[in-house]
């Protein structure tokens, strides 16, 4: 039997949390079709029977990127730190993408890894075969990989071979985790994460990245069947607070429902959720803040 740490990370954007949660089969990383969606590090453990008897730990890691802000630091200090102390990494890949700047500076951080690094070129719904070939010709240039696996993340096509070459290199070893445990992730940054998806999904194209979100209260004993659930939306300017409120609050009602939906679904119980937006002026600089909305390093606790 084998056992071990997997850590997938690359730019952002690349499908990370998009195949983290098609490896474990449930949706514990949120998605969305814009950059630096993932602001944490976001465990998922899957148990595989039969020839390939494992236990897998995957980490998806936020996108590695330039930082301008303490958020991003700690953002690609998350991602760093995944990448040295895991038996396989997994390189993320947009194959639909052409070469640039940021592969090779993706490639420098791999220096670290200790153990094999599998690059995994996602999106091959949207491609070409034949467009992958000079990719695969120039990553192989670059350094050795256990093994090159085009896949979509989406659709799941390729994620057995990829799941297989995984397995393949890890360490023989007896399961570190019950085999009914999934995650780290504590409920209520789950249930934060699950309102974020929805602010991003329908404020996408004003407020990119200048949002968070902040678990006030999550209540599930007061009332038998029913989380209670009371989130603070943090903005950096009063001018992008009516773009969250909407026309008379119809934009954040969206959001609401949207997001009690699939927290509903996740928690199978029903669900009250309270949003408040709150003018937090660089949010993004702050230590406080950055700790109450989940943008942190392990290392920080
Ligand atoms: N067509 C297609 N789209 C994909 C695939 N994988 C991911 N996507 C889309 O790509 C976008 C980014 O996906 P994410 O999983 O959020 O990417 P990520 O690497 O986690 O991004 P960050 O967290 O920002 O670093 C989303 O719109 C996904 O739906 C795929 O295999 N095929
Ligand atoms: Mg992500």
């Amino acid at each position: 039997m084998r056992c071990g740490y997997v850590s997938f990370v690359g730019r952002p954007n690349a499908g990370k949390s998009t195949l983290l949660n098609q490896v474990v089969g449930v949706k514990l990383a949120i998605v969305s079709d814009k950059p630096q969606t993932t602001r944490n590090r976001i465990v998922g453990v899957q148990n595989y029977p039969g020839d390939d008897l494992a236990q897998v730990i995957f980490v998806d890691t936020p996108g590695i990127h330039r930082p301008l802000h303490r958020m991003n630091v700690r953002m690609v200090d998350i991602a760093y730190e995944a990448i040295s102390d895991v038996d396989v990494i997994g390189l993320v890949r947009d194959a639909t993408d052409g070469i640039g700047a940021g592969d090779k500076w993706v490639l420098g951080q791999l220096e670290k890894a200790a153990g094999p690094v599998v690059l995994v070129l996602n999106k091959v719904d949207l491609v070409a075969k034949p467009r992958l070939l000079p990719i695969i010709d120039w990553y192989r240039q670059q350094r050795e990989f256990a093994a090159i696996v085009p896949v979509s993340a989406k659709t799941g096509d390729g994620v057995d071979i990829l799941e297989r070459e995984i397995i393949a290199h890890l360490p023989e070893g007896e399961p570190f985790y019950p085999e009914d445990y999934l995650t780290d992730q504590p409920q209520r940054l789950l249930a934060g994460e699950m309102v974020r998806e929805q602010l991003l999904r329908l404020t996408h194209a004003e407020l990119p990245f200048t949002t968070a979100v902040v678990v006030d209260r999550f209540d599930d004993e007061s009332e038998p069947g029913r989380l209670h659930l009371y989130c603070s939306i943090l903005v950096e300017r009063p001018s992008q607070k009516p773009i969250v409120l909407g026309p008379r609050g119809a934009r954040i009602k969206e959001i609401g429902s949207a997001a009690r939906r699939d927290l509903e679904r996740f928690f199978e119980c029903r669900v009250y959720l309270d949003l408040h937006v709150k003018v937090r002026a660089e949010w993004r600089e702050n230590d406080r803040w950055l700790d109450q909305a989940g943008v942190a390093p392990r290392s920080r606790g």
